[in-house]
């Protein structure tokens, strides 16, 4: 499983106030903690920074870089100066997150995407909007498929992202979600699936739980990527855990290091301190 750490997002509180203020510590503590918890790719969203939006993103990239050498980003970001921007500076490859079926956004992304060589984010989103339907946003995945595989992105870099909304309204928008994820792994084997869970237990409570038995569902289905937030025990100890069961872990070694580190201990008595 790969997994992107949300919590350098903008939209966070405490994170807008840290961007604003330029606060390399809270920033850095932020990084190291997603770093040190299994996050392959740190998701950057600068987006509540608005005409600043540029600077800070590559101020954020090259501060992560400099303290952690191995992290990679995933440059979350609406605006294409904000990602140029990011790509100038980041060391490796980043994660474009995301483009979209728009034709605009894609005019300004494909030539960036040729330069620069990310791996990249596909949102199955286009002008038409965005579908509750299960085969217009599969055929949307697709063309994105078609389209960047056309610009040289081998399918290995491509993620494609169903989207997620609550279910709480929208009955079958779990259902939904899951038929595309298995559709695009059985039709296009070597392509990611990725999403942000979160949406899905919107407006219901306990939301910690839905996500995660979201997460097993969705892992069931193909499921190979998601951003979520890595210092989350339960949601990490379920991925270890989902991961074996379904034959990725070769004599169990990852679960039973996760288990020898006190990784899956999620007693709340003698779990640790978050
Ligand atoms: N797909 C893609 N990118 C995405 C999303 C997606 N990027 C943004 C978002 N969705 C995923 N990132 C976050 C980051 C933070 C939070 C949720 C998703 C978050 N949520 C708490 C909540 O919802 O209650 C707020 C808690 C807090 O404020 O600390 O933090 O779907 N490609």
């Amino acid at each position: 499983m790969i997994i992107v750490g949300e919590r350098i997002n903008s939209t966070r509180k405490p994170i807008t106030a840290a961007l604003e203020a330029r606060d390399a510590d809270h920033i850095i503590n932020e990084a190291r903690r997603q770093w040190e918890a299994g996050a392959t790719y740190l998701d950057v969203n600068t987006a509540m920074m608005r005409a600043a939006e540029p600077e800070v993103m590559a101020w954020v990239i090259e501060l992560i870089q400099a303290e952690l050498p191995d992290a990679l980003v995933a440059i979350d970001s609406a605006d294409p100066v904000a990602v140029e921007a990011g790509f100038k500076v980041h060391k490796g490859r980043p994660l474009l997150n995301s483009i979209n079926g728009e034709k605009q956004r894609m005019d300004a992304l494909i030539p960036l995407i040729r330069e620069y060589s990310p791996r990249v984010i596909g949102l199955t989103i286009n002008d038409g909007g965005i579908t509750q339907d299960a085969d217009s946003r599969y055929r949307i995945g697709t063309e994105l498929i078609e389209l960047l595989t056309k610009n040289q992105v081998d399918l290995d870099d491509i993620f494609i992202d169903p989207l997620i909304f609550p279910v709480s309204a929208e009955l079958q928008a779990g259902n939904v979600s899951l038929a595309i994820m298995r559709r695009l792994k059985e039709n296009y084997p070597g392509v990611h699936t990725i999403c942000g869970l979160s949406n899905i237990s919107f407006g219901l409570p306990e939301r910690k739980l839905i996500n995660q038995v979201y997460m097993i569902l969705a892992m069931g289905h193909g499921l190979d990527a998601a951003i979520i937030d890595p210092l989350d025990r339960r949601m990490m100890a379920s991925i270890t855990t989902v991961n074996t069961l379904l034959g990725q872990d070769k004599v169990c070694r990852n679960y039973l290091k996760a288990y020898r580190s006190g990784d899956l201990n999620l007693d709340p008595t003698t779990m640790a301190a978050e």
